[in-house]
């Protein structure tokens, strides 16, 4: 089983650092992206994506000679899928990218290769995927026709690492490996021991995809019980921080913090690939992603609530010169990511609403996002923020706003959806 050369399809948060994992080990590693400039950026040795450590290791692997990018697939002895899954409109699975991966790769695949799915996928992804390839190379044989003797071998193996520790999760957190057939699975986890120092455990392919949308669905159960204990607290004139804090002293307990609601490319979107496929039986999957998805909405309440109450109590005031800050637009604290944020969610809805400018504070971006270009948000210090806004609303617990010395002042109202500063929401 002797890997010389690895392909890594999709060079995005999960495929560059896996392509760049395995050029450290000394592995003549082909990275491919439909992204030209991606592709560019990396073969000068620099990354297009924010990843603590990923900048060096890539900048060594190709200066080194290992790593290399291109948007055309080569031939190669493994070849990693690791593009994107999103859903549709109505919640279903978009499998386009994976398709048009197989088409991609399948006229440069010869006998003995390996195909390993990453992506986080359906139940029933890696055969489908499978049935794509088999159909575009029907002089080669898949595992669903020849099973231990085919000439090609597919697993599902999922990505599980945690953004803004990808470098060091990716080496020690075990995987999960589900090969089509045995055989499948043994040449998987020979692949995966070239960088992987955590242990590499066999399943089939339906329970590996299973057991990635199983972790990331706990976790969104698990955020929406402390989303929704918030809400219960709020009407209840209880603390819920301090409430979770004694609940957690109980030697089985262990409730996780509410926040805005739950953002990232993961959490919020893989438990309809189970809800999806089983909408009878994923009743309580799908309660918890209507609690998660609610949260700004709520948040944006108690902003307008607050606005309100300084209207009522200062008959000369108007809406206008009411200022409101937002602290934190990333998805989650200290990263710059602010895809699919919560936070960003709750800054563009308050500005389309309020008649004057929401200054928003993000430390972990320089310049004005062009997400915000055109709209009426400006970005500032979290001092200047502090000294001039009405209302704070604290979205993101990132590390520089845990170290401010923020307490209700007269005139402010704070709303803090961490529970970091002195007043709670
Ligand atoms: N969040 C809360 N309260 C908490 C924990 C998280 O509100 O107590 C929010 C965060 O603020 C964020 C969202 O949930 O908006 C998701 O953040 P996260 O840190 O829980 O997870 P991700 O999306 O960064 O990464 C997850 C991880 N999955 C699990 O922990 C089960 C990671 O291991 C996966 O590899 C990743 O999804 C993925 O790619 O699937």
């Amino acid at each position: 089983m002797e890997f010389e050369t690895i392909s890594v399809i999709g060079l995005g948060y999960i495929g560059l650092p896996t392509a760049a994992a395995f050029a450290s080990r000394r592995k003549r590693v082909i990275g491919v992206d439909v992204n030209q400039q991606a592709v560019n950026t990396i073969n000068q040795g620099e990354i297009h994506i924010i990843e603590p450590e990923l900048d060096i290791v890539v900048h060594a692997t190709v200066t080194e000679g290992y790593l290399r990018a291109t948007t055309a697939p080569e031939p190669a002895d493994a070849f990693l899928i690791a593009v994107p899954t999103p859903f549709k409109d109505n919640y279903e699975p978009d499998l386009t990218y994976i398709k048009s991966a197989c088409e991609n790769i399948a006229p440069v695949l010869k006998k003995g290769d390996l195909i390993i799915l990453e992506s986080t996928s359906p139940v029933g992804s890696t055969e489908q995927m499978a049935e794509w390839l088999a159909q575009a190379r029907s002089d080669l044989s898949f595992p669903q026709q020849q099973g231990e003797d085919s000439d090609i071998r597919i697993a599902h193996c999922p990505e599980r690492v945690l953004p803004g520790h990808v470098m060091h999760e990716l080496i020690t957190n075990d995987r999960v490996i589900g090969g089509m057939t045995e055989k499948c699975s043994r040449y998987a986890v020979a692949l995966y021991e070239i960088f992987v120092k955590g242990e590499c455990i066999t399943t089939n392919a339906r329970t590996a995809e299973m057991c990635k949308l199983t972790e990331n669905a706990s976790r969104d159960v698990s955020i929406a019980f402390a989303n929704e204990l918030s809400l219960i607290c709020d009407k209840l004139d209880i603390n819920v921080w301090e409430l979770i804090q004694l609940a957690n002293r109980h030697p089985r307990i262990n409730i996780l913090q509410p926040g805005p609601g739950v953002g990232g490319h993961c959490i919020a979107v893989d438990p309809w690939f189970i809800i999806n496929k089983t909408p009878e039986e994923a009743q309580l999957m799908k309660t918890a992603r209507m609690v998660n998805d609610g949260k700004p909405e709520w948040v944006i309440n108690k902003v307008k609530i607050a606005v309100a109450d300084i209207l009522s109590s200062n008959p000369s005031r108007t809406a206008a010169d009411i200022t409101i800050a937002c602290f934190g637009l990333a998805f989650k604290a200290d990263i710059d990511d602010l895809r699919e944020s919560p936070a960003l969610d709750i800054t563009l809805k308050l500005a389309e609403g309020h008649p004057s400018t929401i200054m928003a504070v993000e430390p972990n971006v320089e310049t004005m996002p062009s997400v915000l270009e055109g709209k009426n948000i400006s970005l500032e210090s979290a001092g200047n923020a502090i000294a001039k806004a009405d209302i704070l609303v604290l979205l993101v617990d990132h590390k520089l706003f845990r170290q401010l010395e923020v307490t209700q002042q007269s005139g402010k109202i704070i709303i803090d959806t961490r529970g970091i500063w002195g007043e709670r929401e």
